[in-house]
């Protein structure tokens, strides 16, 4: 947990005012730019509700079906803008709806305030049984996010806003949460406004940034390896590779970061095939899972690592030199040292477009997913967004999407949870109303959210939305088919016509049975900017990713 800093800023934003804690939590937020919020209301958040009405020339208020949703689109949000986003719900149930999206920007490093209700102040810990009582419900919170305080009086609101937005955006970034009783949002009080705290960025350590350069500049084989951590340093992580001709390794989270049409990007399978030359590795904001753990390790293989996260980079393997901050700032400096220390490179460009050849070939394998996500590619424009999901076209996505911008490419990361897509495709629209959103969902994912259709019409979200519907949790039925000899269980489905249910809804609703067809449906969605569109994707079984995926190890020892 991180703790609120000593040296407080004691500078003020203007006089006392009296207003309700519930006024002063959203006048805290709307200073510290946050001008939209994913909410579902009830009885502990009323007069939350009644300051966000008075706000509402500030701040958006944006209600869902599901706390679920509310949780997913402040997600979305905030992974499309880079921006904190904020959400609110009751307590109990609404924090437990809202736990998988919580889980899950914790687990992407994602900035998300979860303003969530609480019982009568005087009660809590008593277990009286009020309505939506849970057992210690600070001590779940905690375990969630990074930073989580109550608010008891009107007068401490602005200054845990402040802490609240502070923690998300320091260090790691990630989610932080509010609470606050029913009877104490309407307090009144007289409330001093706060100026943002400021993030505080470690201090660059230039001579370990000089040793990493000579480390580094001497490799005859660099690679660099980016997760989601290095979104933020596309321009630096570009330079970078062009000054070392050193592929860049993206999947998942770190996609997008180098475009993928420049020949030095590299997705999983060249990606292992490079692990496996690699003499020295710089890993940007990245666990490094894969690589550690599947595709192996030996001591001719020298490890730098940056990250946010002190405690990161010596997780499964001490590096060689652990770089500790913002990924932008330490490559500014690293990108000025090196030209001091770099061995003269020969272009890399043309045998990388050898071998990305090869590996499209190979990728012939999925080719019936390709077909469709190059379909979305030709209509997608080049800063649109793809949000993925856990089905055969988002695990076919990570491998062969490309991508040409950073946060165009969202992918759950390592929770890796069926039904997070559609609704935080709809935070991302929501957020992005500038481009295209394409949320790519299986027919068993994007029931998990469907009730968000309602959401997206009410709202005139235009978000497209396209259901490859094999009727199947199709990932689980095909494991059951080739492991288990044919045992099928739990994994077929019962589904609605989608088109008639996004008519239902309002929506925009279209049918298309072939990639072709997909992209004259893609052209019509995008040109619909005031709601949203569902395209259906009538498909059968599709050949596995799985060998792509998990390759066996090149490298000697398997890190544990
Ligand atoms: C929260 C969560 N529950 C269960 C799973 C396990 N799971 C992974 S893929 C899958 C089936 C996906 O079905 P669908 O969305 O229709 O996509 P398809 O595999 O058919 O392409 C399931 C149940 C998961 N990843 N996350
Ligand atoms: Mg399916």
């Amino acid at each position: 947990m991180k703790t609120s800093s000593k040296k407080a800023n004691k500078k003020t934003a203007g006089p006392a005012t009296s207003m309700t804690a519930a006024e002063a939590a959203v006048d805290a937020m709307v200073a510290h730019g946050i001008r939209t919020i994913y909410a579902l209301p009830g009885v502990q958040n009323d007069y939350l509700f009644a300051a966000l009405f008075k706000a509402s020339d500030r701040m958006r208020t944006v209600h869902t079906r599901h706390e679920q949703g509310a949780a997913y689109m402040a997600l979305g949000a905030a992974l499309a803008t880079g921006k904190p986003s904020a959400y609110a719900v009751v307590p109990g149930p609404g924090l437990l709806n809202s736990a998988a999206a919580l889980l899950t920007a914790y687990s992407m490093n994602a900035p998300v305030l979860a303003l969530i209700g609480e019982i009568p102040d005087a009660d809590i810990g008593r277990h009286l049984g009020h309505l939506h009582e849970i057992r210690d419900q600070s001590g779940i919170i905690k375990r969630l996010v990074d930073y989580s305080a109550l608010i008891r009086k009107p007068e401490q609101a602005p200054r845990l806003v402040a802490e609240a937005m502070q923690s998300m955006a320091s260090g790691r970034p990630g989610p932080a949460s509010l609470q606050c009783a029913i009877d104490v949002w309407s307090k009144l009080g007289a409330v001093t406004p706060q100026l943002p705290l400021p993030e505080r960025p470690p201090k660059l350590n230039k001579a370990a940034i000089r040793k990493a350069a000579k480390l580094v500049g001497a490799a005859k084989n660099p690679l660099i390896v980016c997760g989601g951590g290095a979104q933020g340093a596309s321009e630096e992580v570009t330079a970078l590779s062009a000054m070392l001709q050193a592929p860049v390794l993206g999947y998942r989270r770190g996609r997008g970061v180098l475009d993928s049409r420049d020949p030095l990007s590299a997705t999983l399978p060249l990606g292992r095939d490079l692990w496996g030359e690699a003499d020295v590795v710089l890993g940007i904001g990245s666990r490094m899972l894969i690589q550690f753990r599947q595709w192996g390790m030996d001591k001719d293989i020298k490890v730098i690592r940056i990250d946010a996260d002190a405690e990161e980079p010596g997780r499964l393997h001490k590096p060689a030199i652990a770089l500790i901050g913002d990924a932008k700032p330490v490559l500014q400096h690293l990108l000025e040292v090196l030209p001091a220390h770099n061995a003269k490179r020969a272009s890399r460009t043309s045998e990388m477009e050898g071998r990305q050849a090869v590996w499209r070939k190979r990728l012939d394998a999925i080719g019936p997913q390709i077909a469709y996500l190059d379909a979305i590619r030709a209509e997608l424009p080049e800063d649109g967004i793809l949000v993925d999901e856990v089905t055969q076209m988002g695990f076919a996505a990570r491998l062969a999407f490309p991508v040409y911008k950073p946060r165009t490419f969202l992918s759950p990361g390592y929770q890796d949870n069926l039904g997070w897509g559609f609704a935080t495709a709809l935070g991302a629209q929501d957020a992005r109303r500038d481009v295209p959103v394409v949320s790519i969902s299986g027919d068993g994912g994007f029931m998990f959210t469907a009730n968000e259709m309602a959401t997206a019409v009410r709202h005139r979200i235009p978000l497209t939305t396209i259901v490859f519907n094999d009727g199947a949790f199709g990932n689980v039925r095909r494991i059951q088919e080739e492991k288990f000899g044919n045992q099928l269980i739990a994994s077929e489905l019962a589904n609605p016509d989608f088109v008639k249910f996004a008519e239902s809804f309002g929506a925009a609703g279209e049918r298309a049975r072939s990639p072709q067809m997909l992209r004259a449906a893609l052209r019509r969605a995008f040109a619909r900017r005031d709601g949203p569109t569902l395209i259906e994707v009538p498909v059968g079984p599709f050949p596995t990713p799985w060998p792509f995926i998990f390759m066996p190890p090149v490298r000697g020892v398997k890190l544990s």
